[in-house]
């Protein structure tokens, strides 16, 4: 089981899935081994494995995970929004091998497709911004 925090801000339910969950290319797809699990407050979660879609939402970032591999998840199943994922995976194999003929969810990797910037990282934007402002002055 792994849970992933997005901060304070946490990420949006907005129009189609939301969230995508790359399973390691390996064997056989097994996404329903998975369930996939939304917090807002981190102690009481809510499964919203029932949305799994295969449409999957192109999300920056996100280039190099097999899609044959993911599955998508719709935030609506739980609310507007949410701080914690939360993925919990149901193996059958030996221990450690789950590359080698175990079987189950091998996790590779989770995106979202709207979480919101810190206040740093907009001040850290706007620094940017401005640093080539100035270096844009300069040069005319
Ligand atoms: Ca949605």
């Amino acid at each position: 089981m792994v849970t992933y925090d997005f901060g304070p801000s946490g990420f949006l339910n907005l129009s189609g899935a939301d969230i995508v969950v790359y399973e390691t290319q390996w064997g056989s797809e097994e996404s329903s081994s998975a369930n996939i699990l939304v917090s807002l407050d981190g102690i009481s979660y809510t499964d919203i494995s029932t949305s799994r879609s295969t449409s999957i939402p192109s999300i920056a970032g996100a280039t190099g995970h097999s899609l044959t591999f993911a599955r998508s998840y719709d935030l609506s199943a739980f609310g507007d929004l949410a701080r914690y994922l939360r993925i919990s995976g149901n193996v059958t194999g030996a221990p450690g091998q789950s590359n080698s003929g175990g079987t189950g969810f091998d996790l590779d990797a989770v995106a979202v497709a709207t979480a919101i910037p810190e206040p740093s990282t907009y001040a850290a934007l706007l620094g940017a911004a401005t640093l080539g402002l100035a270096l844009w002055r300069r040069r005319r």
